[in-house]
């Protein structure tokens, strides 16, 4: 047993953070490229520069078999109808799997596989848990109207791989229909984005 790792830390539940951990915040413009709608992210930034979310983690274990885990906050709000949500990303040990625990607030996980073909949106709320399989972009989303806080647990080796996201994006996005979220293919929306410019 290696009792000199950190076995123990508080959650805060509402404000989303791990206590004593440092916090670090994504504003609108670390998201640039990542909304549809480029008119609204623009207007959206010369408004100021919000933040969309935050997360504090925990990630000093690093020998084989540990695990890391994060807290993360995300704010409600839209950038024209897509909710606010996190970058997303692959791991890059492509294979780790996630588990993720929703605490406060009313969200959806997107789940895609690489080809974007399979595409799954699942809720994140209180006390749901969420399994997110390895080889599986995901993005969290809140789609309330209060902040959404959730804790992420993965293999220490698990690692970000945000590139492909900011090359390719994710196929579908998650948009406010009379009132209600909507998952719909990305070009779809961006065709009504277009069309809706035109009138
Ligand atoms: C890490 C885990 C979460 C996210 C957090 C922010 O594997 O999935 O802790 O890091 O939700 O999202 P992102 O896409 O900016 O890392
Ligand atoms: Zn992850």
């Amino acid at each position: 047993m290696e009792l000199t790792k950190e076995l123990f830390t508080r959650l805060d539940p509402t404000a989303g953070v791990i206590e004593g951990k440092s916090v670090s915040a994504r504003r609108l413009s670390d998201l640039k490229g990542l909304f549809a709608d480029e008119a609204a992210f623009d207007q959206a930034l010369q408004e100021g520069d919000p933040v969309i979310y935050e997360t504090s983690g925990v990630e000093s274990a690093s020998g084989e078999g540990d695990l890391h885990y994060a807290a993360g906050k995300i704010l409600p709000g839209k950038i024209g109808r897509e909710y606010f949500m996190t970058k997303g990303h692959y791991h890059a040990w492509k294979p780790a799997a996630e588990v993720y625990i929703g605490f406060q607030g009313r969200g959806v996980m997107l789940l895609e596989s690489e080809d974007g073909r399979q595409v799954e949106l699942v809720p994140l709320e209180a006390n749901s848990i969420v399994y997110v399989p390895g080889n599986t972009a995901h993005r969290t989303i809140n789609i309330g109207d209060e902040p959404l806080t959730y804790i992420g647990i993965y293999p220490a080796r698990a690692g970000h791989d945000y590139g492909s996201i900011a090359v390719k994006n994710f196929a579908h996005v998650v948009v406010e229909v009379d009132g209600e979220p909507r998952l719909m293919k990305r070009e779809d929306f961006l065709k009504e984005i277009a069309i809706n410019k035109e009138l």
